[in-house]
């Protein structure tokens, strides 16, 4: 396990046995499935309910059962879970960041204590609707329509890119109302919802991904969270998910770091280990040094966010930063592996293509750059 400057002597016994209990998972439940699943194109959904078991879902959330944890403690879980593969954190940032924090925070009493419980078991599975065909990195110019109809509300429109979206038992869509933009909670079967699988696609291929299609689809005023007004509401949510992010990255980063220092010292050619050669030791030295300087980045992170005083463009230059450290080093450890670096009998590859989806969601390379140079300077360069 990489960690340079001993950070293991700062964690408490609860965050070390939370990381290792995660750990322990993904090696002997998760690992087992992930190729397979990865080139069959599927979510490994039969590791549901020990992920809903171990607390994986939404563990910072306190109230309704569920059991607060600090946010070191949920650092290091999911850092552990993408270290395994992005489809698995990305399972439960949607999960826990996109749709239970939203019923915490926006949701009515009744909503909490129906889908809460439900699925921090795993026993329901939810997704997040907000991007669509032509606005990804614009959510505002959503064109998904809400509108009043006496006690209930028509949806129509179609949302793109979803992740969990076939699987959903509760799909939550944001829609642009005459008030601003608004969220509801659709149940799995409603008329007119409709989810449709994305095929082909080169990453995150052990998550399920999908087309969403609203055809005035009807449902009462309970179905609203009543306290999400605005675009800032489902903007809150992605700082959830953008955090676990940050901490994921650094899990695919490790696991491919990890890997080609095992695969360097093994592989012999020109007579020697290559992980004797120069330009090796250089491309290794590199990686510890960018995996270490984010594994801080992301101590003092969590101390903010445990502190809530963390703000967006904190948690942008940590997701941003991971994505692109994760990247370059999976990037790296393929070409150290040489052929071995594109077959899925290995774990860099299937990394490596990955992360080309985990730099794009949730606010792409360059969105975070700008919401930084606007932070720096002051001044808002997105048109
Ligand atoms: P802008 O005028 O800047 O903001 C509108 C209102 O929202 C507030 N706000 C935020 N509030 C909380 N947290 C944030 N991170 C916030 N960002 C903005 C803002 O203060 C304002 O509030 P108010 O009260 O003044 O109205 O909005 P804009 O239209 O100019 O857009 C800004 C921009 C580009 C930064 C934003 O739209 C953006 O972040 N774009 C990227 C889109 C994105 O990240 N989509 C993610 C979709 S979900 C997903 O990808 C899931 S992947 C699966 C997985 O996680 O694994
Ligand atoms: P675009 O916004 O069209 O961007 C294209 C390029 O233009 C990018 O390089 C971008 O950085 C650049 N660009 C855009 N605007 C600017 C600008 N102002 N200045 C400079 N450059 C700019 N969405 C959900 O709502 N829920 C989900 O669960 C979800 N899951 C996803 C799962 C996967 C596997 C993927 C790939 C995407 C998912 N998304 C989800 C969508 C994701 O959030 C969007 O893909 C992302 O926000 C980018 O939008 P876009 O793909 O439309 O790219």
């Amino acid at each position: 396990m990489t960690d340079f400057y001993n950070m293991d002597a700062l964690l408490s016994d609860e965050e070390k046995l939370i990381r290792a209990t995660v750990r322990d998972f993904v090696e002997k439940e998760a690992r087992p499935l992930l190729a397979s699943c990865w080139e069959e194109g599927r979510f490994p959904h039969e590791l549901l309910p020990s992920m809903g078991r171990l607390g994986l879902f939404g563990p910072t959330l306190e109230g309704y059962g569920l059991p607060g944890i600090g946010n070191l403690a949920y650092g290091l879980m999911v850092q552990e879970l993408e270290r395994g593969d992005s489809g698995l954190r990305s399972f439960a940032s949607v999960q826990g960041g996109l749709v239970m924090y939203p019923i915490h925070r926006y949701g009515s009493e009744e909503q909490k204590l129906h889908w809460l419980p439900l699925l921090a078991a795993g026993e329901k599975i939810g997704c997040f609707g907000l991007t669509e065909a032509d606005h990804g990195s614009d959510p505002g110019g959503m064109a998904t329509r809400a509108r009043r109809d006496g006690d209930d509300w028509i949806l129509h429109g179609s949302k793109m890119w979803i992740t969990n979206g076939t699987l959903a038992d509760v799909t939550l869509i944001w829609a642009q109302g005459e008030e601003g933009v608004l969220g509801f909670l659709l149940e799995k079967g409603r008329p007119g919802l409709q989810a449709r699988a994305m095929e082909g696609k080169m990453s995150l291929r052990a998550s399920d991904t999908a087309e969403i299609s609203l055809d005035e689809v009807r449902v009462p005023d309970s179905a609203r969270l009543p306290g999400a007004k605005g675009l800032g509401a489902p903007l809150s949510c992605l700082n959830q998910a953008r955090y676990s992010i940050a901490w994921g990255t650094l899990g695919a980063a490790l696991a491919c770091f990890e890997e080609a220092v095992a695969y360097a010292g093994e592989r012999v050619q020109f007579g020697r280990p290559i992980a004797g050669f120069q330009l090796t030791q250089s491309k290794l030295a590199e990686m510890l040094s960018r995996i270490t300087q984010h594994q801080w980045m992301l101590w003092r992170l969590a101390q903010l966010k445990d502190a809530g005083e963390v703000t967006p463009a904190q948690i942008s230059l940590g997701k941003r930063n991971g994505c692109e450290i994760a990247l370059d080093i999976a990037r790296e450890a393929r070409q150290i592996l040489g052929a071995n670096g594109i077959s899925l009998e290995y774990q860099t590859g299937r990394h490596m293509c990955n992360l080309e989806a985990v730099i794009t969601y949730e606010g792409t390379h360059e969105i975070h750059s700008l919401i930084l140079g606007k932070e720096i300077t002051g001044l808002s360069a997105f048109q």
